[in-house]
């Protein structure tokens, strides 16, 4: 394995980072069996394993997923593959298990029982005892090979026996549309587990194989044994006749893949190809792949590994003993999940990344775009995993034609007058829920603000990577798009161009709240549809901001530019309250006249986060935005309260993120380290790995600020690898809370602004500790050219 960087010159954090700390989850017995509902949940979600919710190890590659239970008599690993998906919930479809695979050990009275997930390696292990044989199995699912690779050994000779059993989980279903055919067979050292499910006409297959060392092996009808072998390997290829292209969205169901397609021969060959390399190469390839993505970041605070089972670890958490070794490992398990669930060629992360056991799972498992996919990638650029973005590109990309579609409906729904012939004159546009099926125009609860809450990934992805033909390719027709939909929807009010129909994701509102003021309620009558909502302006205004930053760097002149630049100023997107809050509506006067006070979504503060809009020039702004959270509360569901936490960051509230962080720790964390809303969404873990980030470098206004929402609670501490906006790599160490040392790595090179305190004591050196010049800006900015490749050190003293 890789091992982790050390820190650029060695000039910081050499001691912190010399020996790559191992982070493991661990437990000392196998997953508890249930609870499981055998009713659906109101919601119609089908069936709640708790089991696997809170106990099971997730591995995957972003293709599938597996959950393993360590169970010693009958292991089960529950494989989920992400396109497989039946009528689901809202009429959008939904993601389903794929299979159930179970290994019959028959082993019970164990001994020193050790199950574990390691994060640096991303390979689940269980190891116990058994009549004085110690056995071991290894469990990953690589990436390269496109493999779930199980593998099973023991100390000694000829020790190793079980039955190898998948299973089709749902053959006999809940619902009539969503019957399921399928057969499991076995031949020789191979089993096909294969059928059909009707709703999208996916053809599914998943294709094992059996390799073993010594001992006997023996094919059942649907069943592998394997007797007194010395180790043996299964190896798993799984998929289905989709394939993620324009003609998926645009296609009415039932036509968007062909029933006549089939994925044997595509996983025939990976199957083929990953046994040629034979158990050692997989294992060796899929090691390299993992640790390099996960190598790239080092962050640790002054904090021990704790010595404790991963449950009793949360446990005392839960009960007051915080410990900030949980801290630091829940940030690193994010970076671990979003490896294993986001991958360039694969499909984006989804609600809950690339694991379900469900038959339905709870909101589809899709692309809600009113938060919860957005935060998925929050963090993706800063924690050097920018190709795990690439998914969401590549999905964008095809479902750009619906959206432009889309944008059409809208607006003929909501402006016909405005509607353009054009090809893409309307721009494109996308509501809140999203699968790899179907996406959705903006309507009832949120508003098109969706679409900017989506840009702003795409123009980030570019500020990071500074990545010019994706620029010039995608972010921005991507922004000029989303922008031309936006104009068509401000109407004149007074001065201000406010968008219409808009509506402030989810928040409910009372009729009493709303009289005398525009608007409707929608068809369930909770939800406000009314004019020029925080949200929705909020995000047009960075919509049109970014847009003519690109143009500007790319010098591009459509006319329609101007007309940008004469809307903007108009926006009028940030109001304060009469309690000092930002104000969610504008019809909106003392905090709480209109909405839940306490509601999850804070979607007025997303112009401070993710947005850039509030920001430290404007410091009446960051006060109002602390006291809407102030007013809000941050005890909420657990995505929510990881938006508190990135909201806090920005406002430079360390304290207060760090609140936040602890209080979601230990209110929405099960022992597996998932996170729930509830239930699990995944959201939540790459939420809080962003906020991490947030407040230990931000990059969003003119300079690169180290430290700058530094809890007293990470008084001391160390990260080497994250990434900040202009593509600079950066390290930094701390004391006593004050910055000791920084390193940057110029990738692109250009005029690099650091903001730290006491700048002017702070000196830049090279590579070879020889003085650069760099000038200092006010009291705490420093500037410096760099070229690409450059790394440099910032030294403080003498
Ligand atoms: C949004 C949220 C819900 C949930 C769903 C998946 O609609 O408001 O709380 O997270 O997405």
């Amino acid at each position: 394995m890789k091992r982790l960087l050390i820190a650029p010159l060695c000039l910081v954090a050499c001691v912190a980072f010399a020996e790559p700390r191992v982070y493991e989850l661990w437990e000392s017995n196998p997953a508890p069996v249930g609870p499981v509902e055998t009713e659906p949940r109101k919601n119609g979600t089908f069936p709640y394993d708790q089991a696997w919710e809170y106990w099971s190890y997730p591995i995957g590659n972003g293709y599938m997923g597996a959950n393993v239970f360590g169970y010693t008599d009958v292991e089960r690993v529950q494989l989920t593959e992400k396109t497989l998906f039946n009528s689901g919930l809202y009429g959008l479809g939904g993601l389903t298990s794929f299979a159930e695979i179970k290994l019959r050990f028959g082993h019970d009275a164990v001994k020193n029982y050790r199950r574990s997930l390691n994060l640096n390696e991303g390979i689940a292990v269980v190891t116990y005892e058994v009549d004085g044989v110690t056995y071991t199995r290894e469990y990953f699912i690589s990436y390269p090979d496109q493999v779930l690779v199980m593998r099973i050994s023991a100390d000694q000779p000829a020790s190793v026996s079980f039955t190898l059993a998948p299973e089709i989980p749902y053959l006999s279903s809940l619902r009539e549309q969503d019957k399921r055919t399928g057969s499991v067979v076995a031949k020789d050292n191979r089993i096909i587990l294969s059928g059909s499910l009707p709703n999208e006409n996916n053809n599914y297959e998943a294709q094992f194989r059996v390799l073993h060392e010594g001992g006997q092996l023996k094919a059942g009808a649907d069943t592998i044994t394997v007797s007194k072998v010395d180790r043996a390997t299964v190896v798993i290829a799984a998929g289905t006749n989709y394939e993620l292209s324009s003609d998926v969205f645009l296609l009415p169901p039932n036509e968007k893949l062909d029933p006549a397609k089939f994925p044997h021969d595509r996983l025939n060959a990976i199957l083929d190809a990953a046994v040629a390399k034979g158990p050692d190469a997989l294992k060796q390839r899929h090691l390299d792949d993992h640790g390099e993505l996960f190598g790239r970041v080092a962050l640790k605070f002054d904090s021990e590994v704790s010595p404790l089972p991963t449950h009793q670890l949360l446990e005392e958490y839960k009960n007051g003993k915080t410990d900030i070794y949980l801290e630091e490992l829940m940030f690193h398990y994010g970076r671990y999940l979003l490896i294993a669930s986001s991958r360039e060629n694969t499909l984006p992360a989804g609600l809950q990344g690339s694991w379900s056991n469900y038959e339905i799972t709870p909101w589809t498992g899709g692309y809600w775009h009113n938060v919860n996919v957005q935060m998925n990638y929050w963090g993706a650029c800063a924690v050097n995993l920018a190709e795990t973005f690439e998914a969401y590109i590549n999905y964008f990309k095809a479902y750009h034609p619906e959206a432009q579609k889309k944008a059409a409906e809208f607006l003929t729904e909501h402006h016909p007058d405005r509607v353009s012939e054009e090809p893409g004159g309307n721009g494109w546009t996308i509501g809140t829920g999203a699968t790899p099926y179907k996406i959705n125009k903006p309507g009832g609860h949120s508003g098109p603000g969706t679409g900017g809450f989506t840009t702003k990934l795409l123009m980030d992805y570019y500020d990071y990577t500074l990545n010019r033909e994706y620029l010039e390719e995608v972010a921005y027709p991507a922004l000029l798009g989303m922008s031309r939909l936006f104009s068509k929807t401000l109407i004149e009010e007074g001065d201000h161009l406010l968008v219409q129909p808009s509506a402030s994701p989810e928040n409910p509102v009372t009729l009493e709240q709303i009289e005398g003021h525009p608007g409707r309620l929608d068809a369930k009558g909770r939800h406000w549809i009314t004019v020029g909502t925080t949200f929705d302006q909020g995000f047009v205004w960075e919509n049109h901001n970014d847009v003519l930053k690109v143009a500007d760097l790319l010098g591009k002149n459509d006319p329609y530019l101007n007309q940008v630049r004469a809307e903007l100023p108009r926006l009028d997107p940030i109001i304060i309250g009469e309690s000092g809050q930002i104000k969610e509506w504008r019809q909106e006067t003392t905090y709480g006249s209109i909405g839940e006070r306490h509601h999850r979504h804070i979607s007025h503060l997303c112009s401070l986060y993710p947005g850039i809009l509030i920001n430290s020039s404007n410091p009446e702004w960051m006060d109002a935005a602390s006291n809407t959270l102030d007013l809000r509360g941050d005890l909420t569901t657990g995505w929510a309260m990881a938006h508190r936490m990135n909201c806090r960051a920005r406002l430079k509230e360390g304290d207060k993120a760090h609140q936040v962080y602890s209080l979601f720790i230990a209110e929405k964390t099960v022992p597996n380290l998932w996170t729930l809303h509830p239930p699990f969404q995944i959201d939540g873990n790459f939420g809080v790995m962003a906020g991490v980030s947030e407040m230990l470098l931000q990059s969003h206004e003119a300079a690169i600020e180290l430290l700058p929402a530094l809890p007293a609670a990470w008084s001391k501490g160390a990260f080497d690898g994250l990434v900040a906006r202009g593509n600079f790599v950066v390290s930094a160490e701390w004391s006593d809370n004050k910055l000791i040392g920084a390193g940057v790595t110029a990738r692109s090179g250009g005029l690099c602004r650091l903001k730290i305190t006491s700048a002017k004591d702070a000196r830049v050196v090279d590579a070879s500790g020889n003085k650069i010049s760099a000038r200092v800006v006010g009291d705490d900015v420093m500037e410096f050219n760099t070229v690409a490749g450059q790394k440099v050190g910032i030294q403080f003293g003498k």
